[in-house]
Formats: structure tokens, sequence, C-alpha cells
């Protein structure tokens, strides 16, 4: 049985055709499309509707190449979400979690809320560009807007909406706005009242694999085809990663490796408690009724922003390019803090990492090799220290570490990881959360019992690739003068 995954994360975007038979799946890429957000005066905003117009390209290349599929799913990234007016009509372009408009609001949020209630109602992480302080800012700088909002969508119930004209909040995505409340199992009321949120326009929220309507008449029209049913699947990227994860354990710590990394494991309840709060943890929502009690690590996107800026620069390196650089670069050179919010916003990064190494007094990189190692080596290293993390606040010692996602086409990184947690990594799949998208379909359809048989399936159909632990020692030494460069131990 086909069925479509669009899978669309900060960076690309992909439409993914899935068939499942004898318990074997294949995926086939049928469509992928840069997700360039755009920049206008100082505002960074998402082009949602050139994503909906490359989705539609997906759809005719499905039914043009393999004919059309049983089901259609969306995942997206996180906290960004659209908002609809009386009309039905998007009010505005969505704005790009990098944008500044957040710029000092969480601080802001916390004088009038304490923290310790906020992650006591939420259980999620503290983030300068959660939906929840964008929400705050948007209510100083453009009350209209959110009085005049008929309904809040997060941008997949967005695009599942220009799809089939109805409108659903789904969970996963729900949990990251840092407004909902896991305990209660509905939208955090007091928290949106405390800051004047209205909050009539959250409707209550839809599991992932529940059927949603089905493709709208302005588009089978448009585009000629018949219509398809949509699905909820688990709409947040990473939730479908973490689908996606081919465990045998019920035990099991996961890397979703993009733009972001998002490092931790699946507990059956959220963490909700100082200590958790305090390493500034998360409880996100996933599917079948687990939490992913995970941090967000700043990722590849460092990478990216370097190479925008050698780009502009006249330099152009593919990934595999970069990544030979860093392996032909002397070791240990440099360590930033992948985390230090100099790396959140988009600009040119080799300027800020060196900018890092000037500030902690090490020698500064020069050579776009020794700036790609320094950032590979001190991902690898954050990794390290965010697992020891995980398996102290879960309680569990972990015997590997799962990676998924396009990260782990660097062969070099996966290795590093498996050097700097000193135990092996397993790495695949790397289109985990189209996987995981799928694979929610397909429950829902009947055509896998449960997540776990889910799991089973995906391990049996796709190539895990193990990375054993290397030069430990050296490795070993790198992570105690990492953590103590980044004030971490
Ligand atoms: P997202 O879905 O978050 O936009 P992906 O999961 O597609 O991101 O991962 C994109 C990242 O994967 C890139 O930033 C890049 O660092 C890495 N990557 C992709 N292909 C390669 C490759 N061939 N070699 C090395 N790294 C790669
Ligand atoms: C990864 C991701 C992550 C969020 C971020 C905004 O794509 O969804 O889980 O924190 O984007």
């Amino acid at each position: 049985m086909s069925v479509l995954a669009f899978d669309i994360g900060a960076s690309s975007g992909r439409a993914m055709l899935g068939q499942l038979s004898s318990r074997t799946i294949e995926v086939k890429e049928i469509h992928r499309f840069p997700n360039d957000p755009v920049r206008v005066g100082n505002r960074l905003q998402w082009d949602v509707l050139r994503i909906y117009h490359e989705m539609k390209q997906g759809l005719l290349r499905a039914k043009g190449q393999h004919g059309l599929p049983t089901s259609i799913g969306i995942d997206t990234w996180a906290v960004d979400y659209g908002l609809v007016d009386r009309n039905g009509e998007l009010m505005t372009n969505p704005y790009h979690y990098r944008d500044t408009h957040t710029d000092g609001v969480m601080e802001q949020v916390m004088k009038s809320v304490p923290p310790s209630e906020i992650f006591e109602r939420t259980g999620i992480q503290f983030l300068p560009f959660n939906t929840i302080y964008q929400l705050a800012s948007i209510r100083q700088q453009k009350p209209y807007l959110l009085q005049e909002a008929e309904r809040f969508l997060m941008i997949p119930d967005l695009l599942r909406y220009f799809l089939t004209g109805e409108m659903a909040n789904e969970f996963t995505n729900a949990t990251t706005t840092q407004l909902y409340n896991p305990v209660s199992g509905s939208w955090d009321h007091y928290l949106m009242n405390s800051l004047h949120i209205p909050h009539g326009m959250f409707h209550p929220v839809v599991q992932p694999g529940t059927p949603v309507g089905s493709l709208r008449s302005s588009v089978t029209e448009e585009l000629g085809i018949a219509s398809v049913p949509v699905y909820t699947v688990a709409e947040h990227d990473t939730a479908s990663a973490v689908v996606a994860v081919p465990a045998l354990d019920r035990s099991f710590a996961y890397l979703s490796c993009g733009t972001w990394s998002l490092m931790g494991t699946e507990v059956e309840q959220p963490v909700i408690h100082e200590r958790a709060r305090e390493l500034n943890f998360t409880n996100e929502g996933g599917a079948y009724g687990t939490y992913r009690l995970l941090k967000n690590i700043m990722g590849l996107w460092i990478l990216q922003e370097c190479q925008r800026t050698w780009e502009r620069e006249g330099l152009s390196y593919s990934y595999p390019e970069l990544v030979k650089m860093a392996d032909a670069a002397p070791a240990f050179a440099c360590f930033i803090d992948p985390d230090d919010p100099l790396f959140l916003p988009a600009g040119d990064m080799p300027k800020r990492v060196r900018e890092y190494a000037a500030r902690t007094n090490q020698r500064i990189p020069q050579a776009e090799g020794a700036i790609v190692r320094c950032i590979m080596e001190s991902l690898a290293m954050q990794y390290r220290y965010v697992l020891d993390l995980t398996e102290e606040l879960s309680g569990q010692k972990f015997q590997g570490l799962h990676m998924v996602g396009g990260g782990i086409h660097n062969e070099t990184l996966c290795q590093w990881t498996a050097n700097a947690i000193g135990k092996p990594v397993w790495a695949g799949p790397a289109e985990g959360s189209a996987i995981g998208n799928m694979a929610v379909q397909w429950i829902a359809q009947g055509e896998l019992s449960d997540i776990w048989e889910a799991r089973a399936v995906i391990r049996e159909s796709f190539p895990v690739k193990t990375y054993e632990p290397e030069d430990t020692p050296l490795w070993e030494d790198a992570c105690g003068v990492f953590g103590q460069l980044t004030r971490k131990r």
C-alpha cells in the first residue's frame, strides 16, 4: 500500500512515496525542494505559499510517476504557526523562529509568570523562539492580529488545511508551543490568560493517525487528480523521526540529526521536576501516548550557515567537500559551545566561530577546514554531554545511540560521535521523519499493528551502519577540555 509523506524541514522539503508489502518498506523521493525563508526589511518569514506550491508539484509527480497514494501525511519543523481569519484566510506570512521579534520576550514573560510555573504546566524547555514567546510578542506589537484571528494553526496544520479545507490542531506539534499542558491533556488557559493570548483560536488537539479530511475539490480540479484521504501523523518532524528509530530495546537513546540536533529518549510520562528544568530538557509529545524527553542542540545549522557565508564570498563547497576539509584539519585545535546564543540567528558563522575562540582565549581557526572541524568536534562533544544528562534524568544506561536524519550522511560526524560517547552509534535511516510519517499512516490503516511492529519493519527494511568508538582516551581528554571551556562541568 503506498502512502505519501510530505516531510518539510527547516532547510529542505521533500515528498516521499512509501510502499509497504510483505513487511518491507520501499521509499522513493519524488520531489525535493529548498525551504528558503525570505527576509523583507528586518523581518524573516517562511514562504509558506511556495511550500504549498511545491507540495502540489509533489502530488503531480506522484500521480505521473507511480499513481496516487492511498493517503497523505505532513510533518514539518515545530514552533511556528499561522493565524486564519473569519474568512478562512491566512492573515500574514508565518514568522521564522529565528526572526528577531522574540528578542528579549522570554525574559519579559518570565517576569510575569515564573519559569518554574511555566515548566510545571508544560514540561517544555525554554527556547527564546517557542510559540508562547512569539505570541506574547505579537500581542504587544500587532494586537489586532490576535483580536481578528479565528484559528491558530501550526505549520503542518496550516498546510493540511490548504490541502483539505479542514482545520485541526495536531498533538505532537501543539506541545512544542509551550502552551499545552500534558498533565491536564489540554491547552493551558491559565498561561494564555496570564499573557493575554485569546484561547478561542486554539481547538482541542487531535492525535496522530486520525483521518482529517481529503484533498479538497479546488486542489483536485486544479491538479486534475482524484481526491485522497489525509491523516494527521506525528506532525512535528522530530516526533516522526522518533517513530522511525529502529530500536530493538524499549530503552533507547536517539539523536535526530538535521538542521537541529535533537537528543533524548522516549518516555511514557513527562519528566517534570526541578532538575529537568534546571538542565533545560523538554517533554514534547510523541506518537501513541509517548513523550520525547530531549534537548535541542544547535546542530548542523552552524555548518549550513558557514556554507552560505562562503558561497556569498564565491567559495562554493558541497557538504562532502566540507567534511573532507575537516578530516584534513588538525584535531582538537579549538572548541565552541554550539548552544551559545551567538550561533542562533542567521549570519556569518565563520566570523562568530572566530569570535567565540577569541572570547575564550583559544587559537583562532582561520582556514575553512579548521572552522568545520571545530564545529563538528564540538557537536560530537555536546552530544556526549547531553547523552550523559539524558541518562541521569531518565535513570537509564544506554548501550549505544541511534542516529537518524540527513546528518548521518556525514560519516565523520557519526564516527566522532561514537568516539565522544565511547559507545556505538547506529546510523539510519537518513529519512527518519518521512518514514515515521508513513508508519503512522500505515498503523492508522491497519497495515501495521503498532509503533513497535513499525520499528521492527523499519529495521528490516533500511540499512543501519554501526560506528564503534575509536581513540577513546584521546576523546575522553578532549571532552574534559571542552567541558571546562564551555563551563558545562
Ligand atoms: P532538515 O530536515 O532539518 O532540514 P536534514 O535532515 O535534511 O535537515 O539534514 C540536512 C543536513 O544533513 C545538512 O545540513 C548537512 O549538514 C547534512 N548532510 C546532508 N547530506 C550530506 C552529505 N552528503 N554529507 C555530509 N553531510 C550531509
Ligand atoms: C527540527 C525542529 C526541532 C525544533 C525546531 C524548531 O526540525 O522541529 O525539533 O525545536 O525544528
